[in-house]
């Protein structure tokens, strides 16, 4: 019974992956699922038709003018979500209720409330409900777990990445609205953290945003610095910081942990363990193929049963952290979670 089981579902899958969004998540997608013996990419859904046209020529797959068409096609057993942040959880609420699959690239809704129905529903459905976080993939993250027994107990740690861009686009990422608060779209930066060291206490940050012209109304900005600072339950304090934009002038991109016996840095992509006098340098791979990784262990896990890397709740106690951050950015006091 079990054999029949997983067989029925390989051969569904056979002809089974469509697609929401044309960007560069999405085209990682559908290079991998083409590559796949297993899978096949039948439809995408876009935004300007013109990408999506050619986006599925590209890919062999059918280009479609809308996701609420996508999402009810009955030939299709996974809906991959990659495209702006404001419509994930719309999307994948449809796709779960049309008895679908669901793969979503974080952040999984911006809204708390929603992405906590939406781990609801997929329980109810019986459907796989997952939620990409490939920075746990990452080289950088596997070597800092590695190492972090190395620095002893630790109680300071700092993730700050900053893009310098000039001129900004005007494109989703600067959109107020569809990109949503930094720190929830960058939701990797505090998922890293909770993902080393647990729950977070308190919250308290700051947020400057530099709308595109002074005077106008654009949903458009050119520049935006957040910092926030978390206490975890561990006692640790953490500083993450994502800023990005024309008013910046160098790129930054540093990780790193202090404890009472010595501390991990990464500064872009090459990491150290200091120890006393002694600095060991750390080898942190490539920052490519993680998208092909998570892929891969998507159709390992349904074909297989094999276990996946991340579960939802833990992106939605990472989504927990980062609407506390908007909530004290708004409000400007400090904001204790649930325990
Ligand atoms: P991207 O390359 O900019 O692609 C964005 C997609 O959304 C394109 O299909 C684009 O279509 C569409 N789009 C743009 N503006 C839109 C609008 N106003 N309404 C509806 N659709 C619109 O973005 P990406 O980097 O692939 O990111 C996609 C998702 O993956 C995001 O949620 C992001 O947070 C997540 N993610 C990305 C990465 C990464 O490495 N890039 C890593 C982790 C998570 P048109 O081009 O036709 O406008
Ligand atoms: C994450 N990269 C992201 C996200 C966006 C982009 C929107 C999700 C939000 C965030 O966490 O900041 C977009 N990244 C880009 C764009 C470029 C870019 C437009 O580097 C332009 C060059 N992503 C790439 C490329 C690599 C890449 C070329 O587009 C690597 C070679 C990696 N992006 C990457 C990784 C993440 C990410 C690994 C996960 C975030 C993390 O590691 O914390």
């Amino acid at each position: 019974e079990h054999i029949e089981l997983l067989s029925g579902i390989h051969q569904a899958l056979k002809q089974a992956l469509p697609e929401v969004g044309t960007g560069y998540a999405a085209k990682l997608r559908a290079e991998t699922i083409q590559a796949d013996p297993r899978s096949r990419l039948i439809a995408v859904a876009g935004h300007t038709l013109e990408k999506t046209t050619a986006f599925s020529l590209t890919y062999e797959a059918e280009p479609l003018d809308s996701w609420r068409a996508l999402v009810e096609r009955p030939d299709l057993d996974l809906v991959i979500v990659a495209n702006i942040n404001r419509d994930h959880g719309a999307i994948a609420r449809a796709a779960l209720q049309a008895g679908k699959h669901v793969v979503v690239e974080y952040p999984l809704s911006l809204e708390v409330a929603e992405a906590e129905s939406l781990i609801d529903l997929a329980t109810t459905q019986g459907k796989l409900l997952h939620v990409e976080h490939i920075e746990l993939l990452s080289g950088i993250h596997q070597a800092l777990k590695q190492a972090l027994p190395e620095v002893g107990t630790a109680f300071y740690a700092r993730y700050a990445t900053i893009t310098p861009q000039h001129p900004a686009p005007e494109r989703w990422t600067y959109h107020t609205e569809q990109f949503g608060f930094p720190l929830i779209a960058a939701l990797s930066r505090i998922h890293r953290l909770t993902d080393i060291f647990g729950p977070v206490a308190s919250v308290s940050c700051q947020n400057q945003v530099w709308p595109t012209v002074a005077t106008s109304s654009s949903p458009y900005y050119k520049a935006c610095i957040c910092s926030a600072q978390l206490r975890f339950k561990t006692n640790l304090i953490a500083d993450v910081v994502y800023g990005k934009g024309e008013t910046f002038w160098q790129a930054s991109r540093i990780l790193e942990i202090q404890g009472d016996r010595g501390a991990l840095i990464f500064d872009g992509d090459q990491g150290i363990l200091i120890q006393g006098e002694q600095t060991l340098p750390i080898d942190t791979g490539s920052r490519r193929g993680l998208f092909a990784k998570d892929t891969g262990m998507i159709l390992d896990h349904l074909l297989n049963q094999a276990p996946l890397y991340v579960r939802p709740q833990a992106s939605l106690e990472a989504l927990k952290v980062a609407d506390a951050a908007r909530r004290s950015a708004e409000t400007g006091q400090t904001i204790l979670m649930p325990a």
